[in-house]
């Protein structure tokens, strides 16, 4: 058959432009299981499940819709472990005249496409990938010839692009474009979440379970219990039961942590609308309604749709806005080797161990864990942005490079020197006192400031505003806390600072292989 359509495994959408305007029996679909893409980094256990799960059920819906798959299992003979190795196998397999593929989501898969041609000396056609509101070029268009790149202005745009909650006027439904102020709430005691939908495995993810089991068991993380969604169907499901249960108090409580309640009131749907098995407008318009129809809030429904076409979006522009220099920034210059314990969840700090226990068991943790908890203490603590970007990439069942490497390495870590995030996001232990139910029950006490039972937030807080004063002590947003650090005495600022190193001595450096395999 002439024409050979490789489907990567983010690319899981029957609307997917390479699937669009062509006769099926002109083609052969070719997807891929490749141990390079398992091991680049040594993905979480689920993670991998999920991808692979997913896969193959898309694989059964397109056959189902008349589609000739070609599906290369991880343990297929001969299979080269690579995409580029595949690609040039299948093509001979399949006598192909040429090759039609979505633009790869991540730089790696997007720098090996280029090869292809040459690889497989086939005309190759790369298309742009429509599954998101704002194409590329349009983002170098809006990032062009301004100084800054905030997201709120992209944000408003989206807006404009999309209609979503705009009046027929122009102007934004409610009168305001964001309603953040609204938010923020101090979770009350006792916030119980309904959790979110979750299947039984059905045939195909028991003998991926199996795979994954068998293949990746060094990897970090626990397969089972396995409930996440892998199907489209599965996905609208979960999209539904947000909507009726969540959706509501998304917004107060969007920024809130209780132990035990791994998702809150978050949607957890990053991992359907990554994998492609979600629409981000169709996600967008199902708030919409709910709004509509009186059964959301406007602050709920705006804040998650600016998540979504807002957040999700920028994030994926500046990446490509700013690879590969991305990758490498470290503003800080930030060397230290990431804590073991991010690995093994073995450290007395409560917000700490609780944010990675459930990050091992759930390869989730909400927007806040990560950035107030886990990237804040990192930034905190100086650790090299590379090593903490990795470690993301990793643990989580929603990431890919393109929206995990800005949210860490820029948001984050601020090794961007400020692309992303205007200030530094980092906070002492007062901020997650306040947002959680964690210092409770911790080893530490929140409210001491320095020596051995103090939280350790509360001098690391210090030490790095003391470690950057030069970079950071004209920016007016933090202003204040220099004010602060410099009206106190001398030596409660050296107490700050010696509590401070006696703590980042006793941090046990990540034994080597965790991320990536030992060469
Ligand atoms: P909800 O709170 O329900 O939000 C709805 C949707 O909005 C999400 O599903 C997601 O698609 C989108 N969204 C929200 N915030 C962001 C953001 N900052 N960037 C991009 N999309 C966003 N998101 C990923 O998808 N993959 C990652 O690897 C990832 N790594 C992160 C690392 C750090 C350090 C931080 C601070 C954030 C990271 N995020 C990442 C963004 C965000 O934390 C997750 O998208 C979110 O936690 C996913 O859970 P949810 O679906 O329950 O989100
Ligand atoms: C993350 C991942 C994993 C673990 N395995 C595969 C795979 O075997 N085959 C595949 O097509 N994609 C996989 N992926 C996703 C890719 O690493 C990558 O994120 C996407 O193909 C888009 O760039
Ligand atoms: Fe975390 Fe400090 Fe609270 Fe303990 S006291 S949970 S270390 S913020």
């Amino acid at each position: 058959t002439p024409v050979l359509i490789p489907v990567l495994g983010d690319q899981l959408s029957a609307d997917l432009a390479s699937l669009r305007d062509i006769d099926p029996k002109q083609a052969v679909v070719l997807m891929m299981e490749v141990w390079d893409e398992a091991t680049y980094v040594r993905h979480h256990k689920k993670k991998i499940a999920l991808i692979f799960s997913a896969m193959r059920h898309f694989a059964d819906d397109l056959r189902a819709a008349g589609w000739t798959v070609d599906y290369v299992t991880l343990d297929a003979r001969g299979n080269t472990q690579s995409f580029t190795g595949e690609v040039v196998r299948a093509a001979k397999r399949h006598k192909s005249k040429s090759i039609r593929v979505v633009e790869g989501a991540e730089y790696r898969v997007r720098a090996a496409q280029d090869e292809w041609a040459d690889r497989t000396g086939l005309p190759v056609d790369i298309l742009p990938d429509d599954r998101f509101v704002c194409p590329i070029v349009d983002f170098y268009g809006w990032a062009q010839g301004r100084r800054e790149h905030r997201m709120e202005y992209f944000y408003r745009e989206m807006r404009r692009k999309t209609g979503l909650l705009m009046q027929d006027d122009g102007k934004p439904v409610g009168g305001q474009w964001n309603f953040d102020r609204d938010n923020r709430a101090t979770p009350p005691r006792g916030l119980n979440y309904p959790p979110p939908e979750r299947f039984r495995p059905d045939d195909t993810t028991k003998e991926v379970l199996g795979l994954v089991a068998k293949r990746f068991d060094g990897h970090f993380g626990d397969l089972e219990p396995f409930g996440l969604p892998v199907t489209r169907k599965q996905a609208l499901k979960a999209l539904d039961q947000f909507i009726a249960t969540a959706l509501p108090d998304f917004g107060p409580y969007q920024d809130a942590m209780i132990a035990g309640q791994d998702y809150l009131y978050h949607s957890s749907l990053s991992l359907c609308l990554n994998l492609g098995l979600l629409d981000p407008v169709e996600v967008c318009r199902a708030a919409e309604e709910a709004y509509t129809r009186g059964d959301a809030p406007i602050n709920s429904v705006e804040g998650f749709i600016r998540q979504i076409i807002g957040w999700r979006e920028y994030i994926r522009g500046m990446y490509w806005w700013d690879m590969p220099k991305f990758a490498e920034r470290n503003a800080l210059n930030a060397t230290r080797p990431l804590p073991e314990f991010y690995w093994t969840g073995d450290t007395n700090m409560r917000c700490l161990s609780e944010s990675i226990g459930q990050t091992q068991r759930e390869a989730y943790a909400h927007h806040i864990q990560r950035l107030m908890v886990l990237g804040n203490f990192a930034m905190m603590a100086g650790v090299a942005p590379q090593e903490i970007s990795d470690w993301f990439l990793v643990v989580y069942f929603d990431a890919y490079e393109w929206v995990e490497l800005p949210n860490v390495i820029g948001m984050s870590q601020f090794a961007d020197g400020g692309m992303i995030a205007s200030k530094p996001y980092a906070s002492s232990g007062a901020y997650i006192d306040r947002m959680s139910d964690y210092c409770g029950r911790c080893r530490y006490d929140v409210k001491q400031k320095t020596g051995p039972d103090a939280c350790p937030f509360n001098a690391l807080y210090w030490h790095f505003l003391a470690r950057h004063e030069k970079r950071f002590a004209a920016n007016p947003r933090m202003g204040t806390m220099y004010g602060t650090w410099g009206r106190m005495s001398a030596e409660k600022r050296a107490e700050y600072l010696a509590s401070a190193e006696a703590f980042l001595d006793t941090l046990e450096p990540a034994k080597a292989g965790w991320a990536k395999a030992a060469p």
